[in-house]
């Protein structure tokens, strides 16, 4: 008797093994699906290195406006040289395109609407970056004033050094990311 009811309950467990497992209902209880919307500007480079030194680096920039019309801006930088590591580099929005000399960005970004006498560190956009161990690091910044519609504002440049906030130099430009913040999406 003992064997029988063995073998029952054992076909029983087989059997409820081997049955196939119903779909999940995915209709009513699958998270609604949305269209991504443009709400910011993503670009990843750099386009031009200068110092080979720095031929494996690579940059991801994000940007938009917010409600206030104030731009945000982050600045990722991975594959930095072991020479690198734990310095910190002036990183700021230039004016023009990159190109094949370090000079075809131009001057820095300036908001033309600032009021006389703002300091440059107020004007301009400046995202001065510490690299980790590992060659990566990240910045980040949001200006005090509205970012213009049009801005003269199209590459962030990688510099050798910090930059110095009352002249807003930050040595040799080592590399640069094309990133076209003249209409950046608004947020809100
Ligand atoms: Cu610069």
């Amino acid at each position: 008797m003992h064997s029988l009811l063995g073998s029952v309950a054992l076909a029983v467990t087989l059997a409820a093994t081997l049955a196939p497992v119903p779909d999940p209902d995915p209709a009513p209880s699958a998270p609604p699906r949305v269209a991504p919307r443009d709400q910011h500007l993503l670009a990843n480079g750099p386009q031009y290195v200068y110092d080979r030194a720095y031929a494996r680096a690579g940059t991801a920039i994000v940007a938009f406006r917010g409600p206030t019309g104030r731009a945000t801006v982050v600045f990722v930088v991975q594959g930095m040289p072991h020479s690198a590591w734990g310095r910190t580099f002036g990183v700021h929005v230039h004016r023009d395109r990159c190109g094949r000399t370090a000079a075809s960005a131009g001057p820095h970004f300036s908001n033309p609407r600032a009021p006389r006498g703002a300091r440059i560190s107020e004007r301009e956009i400046w995202l001065d970056v510490r690299v980790l161990p590992g060659g990566w690091g990240m910045s980040r910044t949001t200006t005090t004033y509205a970012m213009p519609d049009g801005a003269n504002a199209h590459s962030v440049v990688l510099h050798a050094r910090p930059t110095n906030r009352s002249t807003g130099d930050a040595g040799a430009r080592l590399f640069c990311t094309n990133v076209d913040m003249s209409d950046l999406p608004s947020v809100g």
